[in-house]
């Protein structure tokens, strides 16, 4: 018997990044709290937090490294669940085939054969090293992550504008602000716990709310306006309220003159979207969006919160410029208690992308085509002047399409589910069967390692040390709290081994290395590559994380940006123009559909499936406004087929006012009613996100035995 323990640690879910304790009896979790005096949540945690960790003790949980029992070709690769149909091998074996391959392919075909998908979920130091490996042993930038899928428009609309793609403020801020605008983000099911200081923001601090959402979400109870846009038309909405801040006089001439630049083509362009034709293209009152302008006009401090109802659309850098120069129209930005900030949302996505998981970027947002980032990171790893890859990667969409010959041929997938979380599943799905070398590393067989030929079992967050970076750029520790499971290892201990195997096979040597005893050493060679993390250090980060940018080993920690300047000099006005979504609602799909997440569940649901939490929330369910259900003549429970150009599935339908008229939402958690079968694959042009916030669809009624039995639904399998 050992004694009982604390650990404290940080949430593995999402990016709030809630202080977790977890109480320990003999190297078994038995309960999660979290203490009072914690920063982010000050010992809040929503259910998650709480409960949903049990996915680590999960019998489905792989914790040997397997091989393929039947070699794979390419374009007739097949999935395989079942342990059966795998062989389960040593580490030995299974990293020296996945060398082995990995490096006959890149001999054969070169860089751009080779690919990797890595995982916010994971640590920086896992993050780092992928990135380093596929950069400094296979000569590519064909990296990325779920970034490109949630808030890549977010990103580049926030570099364009400023020159840094990170919240401005701190989330705790939010009950410094007189006004604050919530858009495309259902906080109180996907952050939780800044939901709560948003609640509290309204009900204890007098600060006002608009939401601006085509949903009514539960945040609308604490709205002082709701401005329920159709979906897809937010450039007008928010582009009509620039407009009457404009005409009213609210603007902020001072900071524009000080602070901005291009602003004439930008009020020139307002021009067209007076209130009225937002409300012809949007169906909000123009009151109301006249109503916002002036309280957003007309606040000492306010901030602007959105999520990925703004970026996922073949607009969504459009939609973003239109949150930014409302900011810099009215000077709310660079304060405490204002801000542009787009929640970010895995644990670790701000530091996947910090950590350079990304292809046109290494760590730090260091461009890989400018000449002194790679000659920088050329001497840093030791590689001949000119052996990095000058050129940008593929991205995550980009990567997948290119599985053919000539192009992609091995793809490595560090914690990722393409498979469920792509648009146009059987799209994706297809592209999956023409890889030539599969290799999954995760805590699962998901439904797109269920194609690989090596997989490698790693550890969950509370096997291993690390950092998380959150929402609000806070670098936080992560402690083994348990010993890993089984055969498991951590992320960057696997890394490390293969890397060692492909640079023997390669015969070149790296020799800034990878013999790294403990992740510390890693971030480390990271802070010295990173000014932004250059003070950061496991020693400062033990009791309280630190506020990138942390710019020296003294520095404090920055809790908001931009109070001198914006990292591009001026901040920039951008001129707008409406742009409809790819796919528009017709005669033969008159819906629109709009997907995201319920509170309860996790993506494609590796986790939370395989958690307490599937109890909570069982099945999919598709959202219909009674008007609609009415005319379709359908009730809640009742099951129906959703259809769109794509693919169909079928799943019961909730009748609820939380949807609006002509507007349904399913969650993309469900492997039996997959959403991301029904999705459009279209992409922003400069972003690549695809649109995952409007398709059309129709909906019939189905029969029950149509739908997934509650033992497939426990079975993990082909959809
Ligand atoms: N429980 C849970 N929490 C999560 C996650 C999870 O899987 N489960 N995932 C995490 C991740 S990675 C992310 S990125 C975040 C995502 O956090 P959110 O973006 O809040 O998640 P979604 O459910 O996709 O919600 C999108 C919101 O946009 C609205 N919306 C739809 N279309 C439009 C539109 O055209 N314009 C506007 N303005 N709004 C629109 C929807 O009604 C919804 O309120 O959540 C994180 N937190
Ligand atoms: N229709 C629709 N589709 C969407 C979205 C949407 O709103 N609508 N949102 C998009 C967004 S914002 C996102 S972020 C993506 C998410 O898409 P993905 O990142 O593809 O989805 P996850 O299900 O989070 O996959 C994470 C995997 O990592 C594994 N894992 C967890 N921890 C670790 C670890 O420490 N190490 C390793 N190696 N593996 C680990 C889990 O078991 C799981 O299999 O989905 C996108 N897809
Ligand atoms: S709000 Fe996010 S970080 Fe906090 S407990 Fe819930 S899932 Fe974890
Ligand atoms: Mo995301």
């Amino acid at each position: 018997m050992k004694e009982d323990r604390l650990v404290k640690t940080t949430c593995p879910f999402c990016g709030v990044g809630c202080t977790l304790e977890l109480h320990l009896k003999d190297d078994f979790i038995y309960r999660v709290t979290s203490p009072f005096d914690s920063v982010v949540n000050h010992g809040n945690l929503c259910v998650k937090g709480r409960f949903g960790y049990d996915f680590l003790y999960s019998p489905n949980r792989v914790t040997t490294p397997l091989i393929r029992k039947v070699p794979q070709k390419p374009g007739a690769r097949t999935q395989a669940f079942d342990l059966s149909e795998w062989r389960e091998v040593s580490w030995d074996e299974a990293l020296d085939t996945a060398a082995d391959r990995m490096v006959e392919i890149y001999r054969r075909d070169g860089p751009r054969a080779m690919a990797a998908y890595s995982c916010a979920k994971a640590t920086n130091e896992d993050n780092y090293l992928l990135q380093k490996l596929i950069r400094a042993l296979f000569r590519t930038n064909n990296i990325d992550h779920c970034t490109r899928l949630c808030h890549a428009a977010s990103v580049v609309a926030l570099q364009m504008a400023v020159g840094s793609s990170a919240m401005s403020n701190t989330a705790a801020e939010v009950i410094q602000n007189d006004v604050f605008i919530v858009t495309g983000s259902n906080v109180s099911e996907n952050h939780p716990i800044i939901a709560l200081q948003m609640k509290a923001a309204v009900e204890k601090y007098g600060a006002k709310l608009i939401v601006v959402d085509p949903r009514r979400i539960e945040m609308v109870n604490y709205a002082a306006l709701w401005l329920a846009q159709k979906p897809g038309t937010d450039v007008p909405v928010f582009a009509a309220m620039a407009h009457v801040i404009l005409k009213e006089g609210l603007a902020n001439r001072e900071f524009i003159a000080s602070r901005t630049e291009n602003f004439d083509a930008f009020a020139e362009s307002m021009e067209k979207f007076t209130p009225a034709v937002a409300e012809s293209i949007s169906g909000v009152p123009q009151e109301l969006i006249i109503q916002a302008a002036r309280m957003y006009g007309s606040a000492k401090n306010a901030a602007i919160y959105w999520a990925l109802g703004i970026p996922e659309h073949t607009h969504g850098t459009a939609n973003a410029l239109s949150l930014i120069n409302l900011a810099l129209l009215t000077g709310n930005i660079g304060r405490v208690g204002t801000g542009l900030n787009p929640l970010r949302g895995q644990n670790n996505v701000q530091g996947a992308s910090d950590s350079g998981a990304m292809p046109w970027h290494y760590p730090g947002y260091q461009r890989v085509d400018d000449l002194a980032a790679a000659e920088k990171f050329e001497a840093a790893w030791k590689i001949e002047p000119g052996g990095l890859d000058r050129n940008l990667g593929l991205t995550t969409t980009e990567i997948m399409a290119a599985v053919q010959p000539g192009g992609v041929r091995c793809l490595y997938i560090m914690g990722e589910n393409p498979m469920m979380s792509e648009p146009n599943l059987n799209h994706t799905r297809h592209q999956m069967e023409q890889i030539e070398f599969l290799v999954a590393q995760d805590l699962f067989i998901n439904e797109s390692g269920a194609f690989a030929d090596v997989f490698l079992p790693a550890t969950s967050w509370a096997e291993k040390d690390g950092t998380f970076t959150n929402t609000d750029r806070r670098v936080q520790r992560v402690l083994q709290a348990i010993p890993p499971r089984g055969n498991s290892r951590p992320d960057w201990r696997i890394l490390c081994d293969l890397a060692l195997r492909i640079e023997k096979r390669l015969g070149r040597q790296v020799s800034a290395g990878w013999n790294y005893q403990h992740p510390a050493e890693i971030l480390e060679e990271m802070s010295r590559l990173v000014p932004d993390y250059a003070g950061i250090r496991y020693e400062r980060i033990e009791k309280e994380g630190l506020q990138t940018p942390v710019p020296d080993l003294t520095h404090p920690g920055t809790p908001f940006l931009f109070s001198e300047r914006f990292p591009r000099g001026k901040g920039k006005f951008h001129p707008l123009d409406y742009v409809p979504s790819a796919e528009m609602p017709d005669d033969d799909f008159p819906l629109i559909l709009t997907t995201g997440r319920v509170l309860e569940h996790w993506h494609g649901g590796s986790l939370t499936r395989n958690s307490w939490m599937d109890d909570l929330y069982p099945e999919a369910l598709v959202e219909i406004n009674p008007a609609d259900a009415a005319r379709l003549k359908i009730e809640s429970g009742q099951p129906v087929r959703v259809t769109s150009r794509r693919g169909s599935i079928v799943l019961r339908a909730n009748v609820t006012p939380k949807a609006v008229s002509g507007v349904v939402f399913i969650p993309f958690h469900f492997r039996e009613a997959a959403a991301n079968l029904l999705t459009n694959d279209a992409v922003d042009p400069v972003a690549k996100i695809p649109e995952y916030k409007v398709s059309a669809v129709r909906i019939t009624p189905a029969r029950e035995e149509e739908l997934a039995t509650p033992e497939a639904r426990q079975k993990r399998g082909r959809y």
